[in-house]
């Protein structure tokens, strides 16, 4: 039987992969954890602890207590939050992972799971149909933690037999928990103001292409990896999942289609310079190959589901 803990459960990847843990696995076996106390409804559906990824004890304890044998490690700092504050990204993204790792090592659990990101990458990589394997020197701190993390995860698979698994994530689209400061963030945020004011302004410009994948994509794909088969894996925490890639004039387009009076500008700040550093699209086969990944949504789906879903919310 799985036994789960979730950190950064209130986040928005970590607030949905909750809900559809405990759907597949039963809610009294996955462990809700973020800084301040999952929220009620994640209490009321089940068990809930405040943990701080720093301090390691408290991992230690709550994974003995709940019997933990896999954590899905979502608790971090993004990349536009992060070049704010690069000291606390290094500290939330580096430590934490290693306090996870030394539990899930000291503790033999069965599987981590982490997150990586397109971030993962720089531009020295290929911007476009980026391999899953290239040349990776990221220029923001969160990408510098990320690319690190994903060498830490594949040392403790290699040095030390513990299953680390990671998908490197696009842009996450979703409506039900908002972002918690990236730079894909605009891509979520125009819905609102296309919904409310019909009218948005992009912090980054309308050429900057990047690779994005609707919620319900980047929830399959890491339950996924979890579940393959560890002998089909010939990679561990570094694998590309892509689905869509687009721009900002285009998803402009696609939402001015479903709301014409709906006009977008450009006022590029201190996020272009992350975006201009990310690939615009990635390549994924090792993913598809290895463990089967596929993606269902695509730019014209999501843009449905965006409006429909957050129009209901703000009426
Ligand atoms: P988020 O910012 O929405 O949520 C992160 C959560 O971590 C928050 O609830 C926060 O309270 C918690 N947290 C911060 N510091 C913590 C600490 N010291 N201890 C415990 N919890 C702490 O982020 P997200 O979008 O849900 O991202 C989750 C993971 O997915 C991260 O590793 C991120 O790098 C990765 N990722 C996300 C995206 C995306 O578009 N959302 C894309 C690529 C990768
Ligand atoms: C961010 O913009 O920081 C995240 C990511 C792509 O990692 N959404």
């Amino acid at each position: 039987m799985k036994r789960i803990l979730v950190t950064g459960a209130l986040g928005q990847i970590g607030s949905e992969l909750t809900d559809a843990l405990r759907d597949k696995y039963g809610k009294d076996n996955v462990v809700a954890s973020d800084l301040q106390e999952p929220c009620a409804e994640t209490k009321a559906a089940g068990p809930c602890e405040i943990i701080d990824v720093l301090d390691k004890n408290a991992l230690d304890a709550v994974v003995k207590h709940y019997k933990v044998d896999t954590i899905y490690h979502l608790g971090a700092i993004l990349s536009a939050v992060g070049e704010k504050n690069p000291q606390l990204a290094y500290q939330v993204n580096m430590n934490g992972l290693f306090n996870v790792l030394e539990v899930a090592r000291e503790q033999k659990l069965e599987r981590v799971l982490v997150p990586s990101s397109i971030a993962a990458f720089g531009p020295d990589s290929p911007k476009n149909n980026t391999p899953n394997d290239t040349i990776q020197r990221p220029t923001s701190m969160y990408g510098v933690t990320k690319v690190a993390g994903e060498l830490l995860g594949n040392y403790y698979v290699k040095r030390f037999g513990v299953d680390v698994r990671g998908v490197r994530y696009p842009g996450i689209i979703s409506y039900k928990t908002l972002p918690g400061g990236g730079t894909t963030d605009y891509a979520i945020d125009i819905f609102y103001e296309a919904l409310k004011n019909k009218k948005y302004t992009s912090f980054l410009g309308p050429d900057s292409r990047l690779p994005m994948m609707f919620m319900s994509d980047a929830i399959k794909s890491i339950m996924d990896l979890a579940e393959a088969p560890f002998e089909s894996l010939k990679h561990h925490a570094d694998y590309n999942v892509a689905a869509v890639s687009f721009t900002p004039q285009e998803l402009a387009d696609a939402i001015k289609k479903r709301i014409p009076e709906f006009e977008i500008s450009y006022e590029p700040d201190y996020r272009q310079e992350i975006a201009d550093s990310w690939p615009a699209s990635l390549d994924d086969s090792c993913a598809r190959e290895e463990w089967g990944w596929s993606h269902e949504y695509g730019l014209e789906e999501m843009v449905d589901i965006m409006l429909e879903k957050i129009q209901e919310k703000l009426s």
